[in-house]
């Protein structure tokens, strides 16, 4: 098992399992991971037929990483959406390839600062994204390398595959407070009662470090997605005409993907001191 060099239709490394289909993948575009797909399963991450694969454009669908900040920001002005890290091309800093003897693959990569123009903050981000037949961890650090105190959002917008969106349940978040962000609900603070299902258009940031896992019964698997310093948990589920508003996503796609993303968010943004770090971090694991 070795690793390529992709160039087409971005920049970045590929796995091809013994099908050809990518085993492990990571654009440079966005330190932006597209694939995971242990040996004997079904891919883990889903990515739109309809996805965007040029640079400059988010990529619909694998582990987009927001930053710094979430939608449209806590001034709900920021311009573009999630954040500028994802659109641009990251540094890849090192590759450690231990593909023969442990089947792992750990790439890093870090945010040019020069993407930065909107702020004024000295800092870096760095993704560490660690492939293994049993495992997906991602490892976000952020630095404050100036002289003032930084603060910013983040997400890992992971997109996970499921055989049915309204055929599974969401299991972790019981009793934990959420926030509604579909346009024209009641945003709350509601209190989960019980395993989420998804029966509508569905985006909700819970605000929870717990551990969720997706249990789907046709695929007869579960996917667990364990984090470390992350305040919010974002669920998102487009639904029909969500969907088929995007353009970048197929209108019948919306049954195939769950998102369950790893989050600071709001009144969670992180707030470093000059010379601190912080790590978010999200293990993705089957059983
Ligand atoms: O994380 C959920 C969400 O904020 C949804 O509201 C929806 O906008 C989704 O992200 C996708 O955002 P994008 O900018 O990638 O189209």
């Amino acid at each position: 098992m070795s690793y390529e060099q992709i160039t087409t239709p971005l920049d970045g490394l590929v796995v091809p399992g013994a099908d050809g289909d990518a085993r492990y993948g990571i654009y440079d575009q966005g330190a932006h991971t597209f694939a995971w797909r242990p040996d004997g399963q079904r891919p883990v991450l889903w990515v739109s037929g309809s996805t965007h694969l040029e640079p400059g454009k988010a990529v619909r669908g694998g582990v987009p990483v927001v930053f710094p900040w979430f939608g449209s920001g806590r001034s709900g002005d920021q311009q573009p959406a999630h954040g500028f890290a994802r659109v641009h091309p990251w540094t890849r800093d090192s590759v450690v390839d231990a593909l023969e003897e442990n089947g792992t693959l750990s790439v890093t990569h870090t945010l040019p600062r020069k993407y930065a123009e909107q702020l004024t903050d000295e800092f870096t981000c760095e993704l560490k994204v660690t492939f293994s037949p049993t495992a997906l961890e991602l490892e976000m650090t952020v630095s404050n390398e100036g002289s003032a105190p930084f603060s910013y959002e983040q997400a890992l917008h992971t997109y996970l595959a499921v055989s049915d969106v309204r055929r599974v349940r969401v299991l972790g978040l019981e009793g934990q407070s959420w926030t509604d962000t579909v346009p024209g609900a009641d945003p709350g603070p509601h209190v989960q009662d019980g395993p989420i299902t998804i029966d509508a258009q569905t985006d909700r940031i819970y605000h929870s470090p717990n551990t969720v896992v997706v249990e789907d019964p046709d695929w007869q698997r579960s996917i667990v997605v364990a984090k470390d310093g992350s305040a919010d948990t974002v669920v998102w589920n487009p639904w029909v005409e969500r969907a088929a508003a995007m353009a970048d996503f197929g209108d019948h796609e919306w049954t195939q993907m769950l998102c369950i993303e790893a989050a600071n968010i709001g009144d969670h943004a992180v707030s470093l001191d000059p010379g601190d770090m912080h790590t978010m971090s999200q293990t993705i694991t089957l059983r």
